[in-house]
């Protein structure tokens, strides 16, 4: 047993046998199933997958890795974190079961604001030392792709580190970081009332210096009544474009902002939350092929009572990501299959569609779709081998440790 941990077989070619793909590849076998299945690892990619019987000539007296007849999926996905933060709102947790809404926490200088305090105040060292515990506890669940966002620093500078930090995570761990600029996230109190000032002075030449040092891989915002509104938002998205930059958006969390039309229209990657997504949207977000990811955890911790639109999202064909949107403030959730079950239990997906969200859909929100996230030829080999006879028991199980071990043969792993 050696939980959560990999095997460091880098470029050389290796053959897996006896165990179950969940390769997630869609189509019409739930979850992409194969029993008895083989694969075949080349160069880091995957050569060939698929039931041993089938196995290729070339490759049949190639000793093979028995792997105990258990599930393998792809290492799974985690597309929304906000994992760099210093602090934490536990006293703020007491005073909403106390009767404060987290609106009127925001309001009052607390929420956001609260952390860009702590995290400012700690050095490089202390932000990296906490990212990676909350990395940890994501990787013991089988994630090995991250997003992290920016957006606790609200200066230029402090936004940058931010972003640096997260990919630091990808130098210390075995593990794929990308990054987004959310300068966007909170109006920091030295630009009290001057929301477009900030927009002018702080996000969008923040993001040019970031991107400018190969910090930036997408431009996301905070869209609400207690943040930005949709034309502030616009013209990050505007700078976005012109730095050829993928846009994604918080949208629809709180309140119906039409967020999601703008990242339908400016054809950015994903729309995240959506509680208050009105069905009547569903149809033209769909045709952008954004997709929509799902965040149960902050929906659960907010104790939000509005759903997503999940029957027209799903009617319309839109994909769904699932994520944990690990924060302080809303979702303090460091485990991948929490989410998962969340999905299920508070959102009624069905645990093949929360499984996608969190391998071929996240995958896609990340804009790497192909190279991770599902069981395929020429995609990454990084697999999650699992303690589990069938996909479901993924969605189905809380606080299992199911993770038997990660294989891969990425160059960093
Ligand atoms: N939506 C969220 O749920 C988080 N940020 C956002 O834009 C909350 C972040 C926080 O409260 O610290
Ligand atoms: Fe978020």
């Amino acid at each position: 047993m050696d939980d959560g941990s990999f095997i460091k077989a880098m470029m050389k070619p290796a053959r897996y046998d006896n165990c179950v793909l969940a390769t997630m590849q869609g189509g019409s076998t739930p979850y992409g199933l194969i029993d008895d299945a083989s694969i075949i690892v080349r160069d880091g990619v995957i050569a060939w997958c698929g039931p041993s019987a089938g196995l290729p000539g070339e490759y049949c007296d190639m000793d093979g890795i028995d792997l105990g007849g258990r599930l393998v999926t792809p290492a799974l996905i985690d597309c929304h974190t906000h994992l760099v933060y210093g602090g934490n709102r536990a006293r703020e947790f007491e005073m909403r079961l106390n009767g404060a809404s987290y609106e009127e926490i925001a309001r009052s200088g607390g929420g956001i604001l609260s952390t860009v305090m702590a995290t400012r105040e700690l050095s490089d060292q202390e932000l990296r030392a906490r990212a990676l515990a909350r990395v940890d506890a994501l990787m013991a669940d089988g994630v090995r792709v991250f997003e992290v966002k920016s957006g606790y620093g609200l200066t230029v500078d402090d936004e940058i580190r931010m972003l640096r930090i997260a990919r630091d995570i990808a130098a210390l761990r075995p593990v794929t970081v990308k990054t987004t600029w959310l300068a966007a996230h909170a109006l920091p109190p030295e630009y009290k009332g001057r929301a477009d000032d900030y927009i002018d002075e702080i996000v969008i030449p923040g993001l040019e210096l970031a991107n400018a040092a190969g910090l930036v891989d997408a431009v996301d915002g905070f869209c609400e009544d207690i943040a930005f509104s949709s034309a502030q938002i616009e013209r990050v998205f505007q700078a976005a474009r012109r730095l050829s930059l993928p846009v994604k958006l918080h949208a629809e969390q709180l309140t119906d902002q039409k967020g999601a039309l703008l990242v339908a229209n400016y054809g950015g990657l994903s729309a995240d939350h959506l509680e208050y997504l009105h069905k009547d949207d569903v149809p033209i977000f769909a045709k952008s092929g954004a997709v929509a990811v799902l965040l149960p955890g902050a929906y659960y911790f907010l104790k939000e009572t509005k759903l997503p639109p999940i029957a027209d999202l799903r009617q319309h064909n839109v994909p769904m990501a699932v994520a944990t949107d690990c924060n302080p403030g809303s979702s303090p959730i460091f485990s991948m299959l929490m989410a998962l079950n969340m999905a299920c239990v508070l959102f009624g997906l069905t645990p093949e569609e929360a499984l996608a969200g969190a391998t071929r859909n996240a995958a896609r929100a990340l804009g790497l779709e192909g190279q991770y996230g599902t069981l395929t030829q020429g995609a990454f080999a990084e697999f999650a081998v699992w303690n589990v006879d069938h996909p479901s028991v993924l969605a189905y199980e809380v606080g299992a440790r199911a993770l038997h071990q990660i294989i891969s043969h990425r160059s960093n792993a």
